[in-house]
Formats: C-alpha cells, sequence, structure tokens
C-alpha cells in the first residue's frame, strides 16, 4: 500500500475516477505560446533532473498532508518547450478533459512546483493523481491537477472546474485550522500559505 493510501488521504475525483492509467505510454501534449510544442511521453519524463520536495498538498476543505514529492520541476518543461515571454498562465487538463485548472507562470516557476510522479519514493496510483500529477504548495490543492494530459500555455487566464463552481481564482492559502493527515487528521493551526510575493494579485 502507497504511504498515501496507508494515511487515508482523501481521494478526490469530481469527475468521475478514471480508472487504470498506463504509466509507460503516458503522455502530456504542451502546447500555445511556446517555440517548441511537443507530447512528453513517461520516458521523456524520467529524464529530466529529478526534483524532491518536503511539502504538503493542503485542500480548501482544510486538511493537508505532507511527504517527499518527486517529479519534475514545472520550470524544467517550461525551458523545454522554450516558452514564450508573453506566457501569463499555465491551464492543466486532467485525463477526461473535463477536469481543468490554471496557474500564473510566476507561480509555476517556483521550485516546488512539479509535475510530479512520486510521493515518498513511490510512483504515485491512480487514485492520487498517477501516473504524472501538479503538485503546488503554494496554492489550495484544487490548483493541482491530476493526471495530467495536457498544459497549455495562454496569456489569458480561463477559470477552471472548481474556479467556475465557486472556488477562488488564485487559490491563495487562508490561514485557519485544518487537519493533518500524517497525524491521524489532528486540527493543526496554519498561517496563511506558502504564498508570497509572486502571486500577482
Ligand atoms: N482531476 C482532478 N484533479 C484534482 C481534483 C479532482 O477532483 N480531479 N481535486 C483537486 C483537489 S480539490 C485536491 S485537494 C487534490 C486532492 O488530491 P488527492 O485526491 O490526490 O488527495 O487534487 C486536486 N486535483
Ligand atoms: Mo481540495
Amino acid at each position: 500500500m502507497s504511504d498515501l493510501h496507508k494515511m487515508n488521504t482523501p481521494i478526490f475525483w469530481a469527475e468521475g475516477h478514471p480508472g487504470e492509467l498506463k504509466r509507460e505510454s503516458w503522455q502530456i501534449e504542451v502546447t500555445g505560446l511556446c517555440q517548441m510544442p511537443q507530447s512528453l511521453s513517461w520516458q521523456q519524463l524520467k529524464k529530466f533532473p529529478k526534483t524532491i520536495v518536503d511539502a504538503r498538498l493542503t485542500s480548501v476543505t482544510r486538511w493537508s498532508v505532507r511527504g517527499n514529492w518527486g517529479g519534475v520541476q514545472l520550470a524544467n518543461i517550461l525551458e523545454a518547450v522554450k516558452a514564450d515571454s508573453t506566457v501569463k498562465y499555465l491551464r492543466f487538463w486532467s485525463v477526461g478533459k473535463i477536469y481543468d485548472t490554471s496557474m500564473p507562470i510566476s507561480v509555476a516557476k517556483q521550485e516546488k512546483s512539479l509535475l510530479a510522479y512520486e510521493f515518498n519514493g513511490q510512483y504515485l496510483q491512480e487514485d492520487y493523481g498517477g501516473p504524472v500529477r501538479v503538485f503546488c504548495p503554494y496554492l489550495w490543492g484544487y490548483k493541482s491537477a491530476k493526471s495530467v494530459v495536457k498544459i497549455e500555455l495562454l496569456n489569458h487566464y480561463i477559470p477552471g472546474f472548481w474556479e467556475k463552481r465557486g472556488y477562488s481564482d488564485s487559490g491563495k492559502i487562508e490561514a485557519g485550522v485544518m487537519r493533518d493527515i500524517n497525524n491521524g487528521g489532528k486540527i493543526r493551526t496554519i498561517p496563511a500559505g506558502e504564498v508570497k510575493e509572486f502571486l500577482d494579485e
């Protein structure tokens, strides 16, 4: 069992669970404002430098889970496709293309913003957004799209699945009480999130 399962980390699939997904044939299409749009295969993703960050996924529904998230920095992906200087937002699409969400490039470029494929050294399973998901500890969890199949580089903002249903467009983490999944769901009080000056609001 994966560590995320062992801790009883909630499994959110607002659009419905996708079922079994094939890691070895996974592809992520990167399109939009860039010089080298491309489809990145699992094998290509694994060739990028691996970054491991010890950080929390924090849900607006008031729980968070901490661990070592491993994957490729979104900054590395932006370099690989030669993103235009006009890019303002990254829009992520999950498998099935019902769930999408966008974040400012200023947040995506931060060191802990990843296309993640591991948690505590274990490959992410479908329940938790495997083979590859966004992991962005700076914003509410709904910005961390699971099982990503497409990334669009845009110069404008488009509200995503949850943003259209009332969650904030910024995804800025607010202070308050949270259930700490690492600690059996014990209440923990947090200050406003790690988001700082790079959130352009
Ligand atoms: N495709 C997809 N991605 C998603 C969601 C979802 O419902 N569908 N839920 C989001 C929300 S609200 C949170 S808090 C995290 C939860 O991640 P987990 O289900 O791996 O715990 O995934 C985010 N990414
Ligand atoms: Mo969430």
